[in-house]
């Protein structure tokens, strides 16, 4: 073997082209990954990818927007105002270019409906990837797109009582509110001690009020009561208002105990589905009750 001073260059060029070739591959995987990865969103995705399709989303959306809105729903037996509300909202958000997704959050157990917890377990599930809520009826339609649903530095009633058909009492924040994190977890959440229609959102907005929030409204709005909502409440929908036990006089009092660190359920399931073109989540929650507590959550117990 013949040792010349060539030999050691020769070698290192060798590694060198190596490493050139190297560099060259992962550039091409690179480019390859990020084609993938952005630009194939721009096609149509078939109901079948769409597994896949909302994992690209929220990658996407990671890279190019700070904050992503939760829809939250809380829902039991509308299953027709349900087919109207998803691919409405999809739309009309989407339009807006707000990143979000809906949860349909529907109560399973056979107690009264409780939609304060509700959304308690709505926003748990949630906060890990979703920065500001919208509590959300499902039978309330936006109409005019000057309701923005953008991310909220304080509370942001859009279903404001100079605009909303029904309720028109100036502390009213029912309907559709939007909430960022932070807010929610500052005031608790909703209380839990409200079975059956009403009140809850009363109380809830006197925990904004002590938590020194401000309630912000949609200003300079182009439509009035008659055409900025379109409330589609099923005409044979009765609003369950029976009072049991001493929950008349119990609800009427703000509730500094409960509320979203204190919420008790069991999520029994959780579907994606399709309502036309809308992806949305259904999450099946059973609540429990503490009888000694709120018996109101049964009245019909002899
Ligand atoms: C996606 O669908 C829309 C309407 O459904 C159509 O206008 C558009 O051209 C489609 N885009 C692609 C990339 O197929
Ligand atoms: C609410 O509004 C008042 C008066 O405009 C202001 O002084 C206060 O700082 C605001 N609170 C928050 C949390 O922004
Ligand atoms: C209110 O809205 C109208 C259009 O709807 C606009 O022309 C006007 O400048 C707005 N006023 C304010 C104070 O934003
Ligand atoms: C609301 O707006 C509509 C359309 O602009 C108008 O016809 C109607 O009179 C208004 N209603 C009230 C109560 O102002
Ligand atoms: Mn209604």
């Amino acid at each position: 073997m013949r040792h010349t001073r060539g030999k050691p260059i020769c070698f290192s060029f060798n590694t060198f082209l190596v490493l050139v070739v190297f560099v060259i591959l992962m550039f091409f995987t690179t480019v390859y990954l990020s084609y993938r990865l952005l630009i194939k969103e721009q096609c149509n995705y078939s109901s079948y990818d769409i597994t896949r399709y909302q994992i690209a989303q929220t990658r996407t959306s990671r890279l190019t927007s700070k904050h992503r809105l939760a829809v939250i729903v809380p829902f039991r037996n509308r299953f027709e105002e349900l087919l109207q509300f998803a691919p409405y909202m999809h739309k009309f958000l989407t339009n807006q270019r707000v990143d979000h997704h809906i949860f349909l959050i529907n109560q399973m157990d056979l107690f009264r409906f409780n939609r304060a917890s509700l959304i308690n377990v709505g926003f748990l599930y949630t906060r890990q990837e979703f920065d500001y809520i919208a509590m959300h009826d499902v039978d309330l339609l936006p109409l005019n797109n000057e309701l923005r649903y953008d991310y909220p530095s304080q509370p942001f009633h859009i279903a404001a009582p100079e605009l909303h058909p029904r309720y028109h009492y100036q502390k009213f924040i029912g309907g559709i509110l939007l909430i960022n994190r932070e807010h929610y977890e500052l005031v608790n959440g909703l209380s839990n001690r409200y079975w059956g229609w009403g009140l809850e959102d009363d109380e809830f907005y006197v925990r904004i009020k002590n938590a020194h929030l401000n309630i912000t409204r949609p200003n300079n709005i182009s439509t009035n009561v008659t055409n900025t909502f379109r409330h589609i409440h099923g005409k044979n929908r009765k609003r369950d208002t029976t009072k049991c036990y001493n929950q008349r006089e119990s609800t009427r009092k703000r509730d500094r105990q409960t509320g979203l660190h204190d919420v008790r359920y069991k999520i029994i399931s959780s579907n994606n589905l399709v309502i036309d073109d809308a992806p949305l989540t259904v999450v099946n929650v059973q609540l429990f009750c503490d009888r000694n507590s709120t018996p109101w959550c049964d009245c019909d117990v002899k």
